[in-house]
């Protein structure tokens, strides 16, 4: 049985029970982070010593970073699906999802903390206005590459969607104010028909 230790609502756990769920593989779930804490306990320092989530744990092996994850759960799990045997396929997706982390995920991360968890009171209005620049920015790039495709991942749904619907996921549901970008719009519809992205994804933002 794999354990799966991280908060629920954190962007980076969801990639990973979202993937799980999408190959119906059974997992445990163990909330650590946010309002539960331990990150910081020996413990869970010697599993992942960034002491971050999400952290997988199959029997002595333990892994961390969420893309990582992600990468190993579809080639145990899905190599029929998920895991494009082709390497310039694979490798297509694998760059978007290093985009993700590496491009998205620190304007997404100064949006959550500058936004989501500060007081309207004691939010910085230049912070927020550059931080969702730069996110809209980005996105504008997603949007281009949806406008010839109907995933980020290619012709098919993919581990690169996976890495990067549970962000979007916060920019379209936080109410604030966003360029049109029709091709994400269309895209994201399409993922909230699939059942394990409204279980996993679609769920309350703190
Ligand atoms: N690059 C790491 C980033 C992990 C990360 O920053 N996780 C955040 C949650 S999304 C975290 O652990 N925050 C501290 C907390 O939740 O208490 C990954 O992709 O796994």
């Amino acid at each position: 049985m794999l354990t799966i230790w991280g908060r629920k609502n954190s962007s980076n756990v969801k990639k990973v029970l979202w993937c799980l769920e999408e190959l119906n593989v059974p997992y445990q779930q163990i909330d650590v982070g946010g309002k539960f804490g331990k990150l910081n306990e020996p413990a869970y320092l010697r599993m992942n010593p960034n002491a971050v989530i999400p952290c997988l744990q199959e029997g002595d092996f333990i892994l961390w970073e969420s893309n990582a994850i992600v990468r190993y759960i579809a080639a145990k799990f899905g190599k029929d699906s998920l895991y494009p045997a082709d390497l310039q396929e694979r490798a297509s997706i694998e760059k978007w999802m290093d985009w993700v982390g590496c491009n998205l995920f620190p304007p997404i991360k100064q949006f959550m903390i500058s936004f989501i968890r500060t007081p309207e009171e004691q939010r910085d209005p230049k912070i927020i206005s550059q931080t969702l620049a730069e996110i809209a920015q980005l996105l504008k790039i997603v949007d281009n590459t949806l406008s010839s495709q109907p995933y980020l991942s290619g012709a098919k749904f993919g581990m690169a969607d996976i890495a990067l619907a549970p962000l979007v996921y916060l920019w379209l549901n936080t109410g604030i104010t966003r360029p049109s970008l029709p091709n994400l719009a269309r895209w994201y519809q399409c993922l909230t028909e699939r059942p394990a992205f409204k279980k996993i994804v679609m769920i309350e933002i703190s």
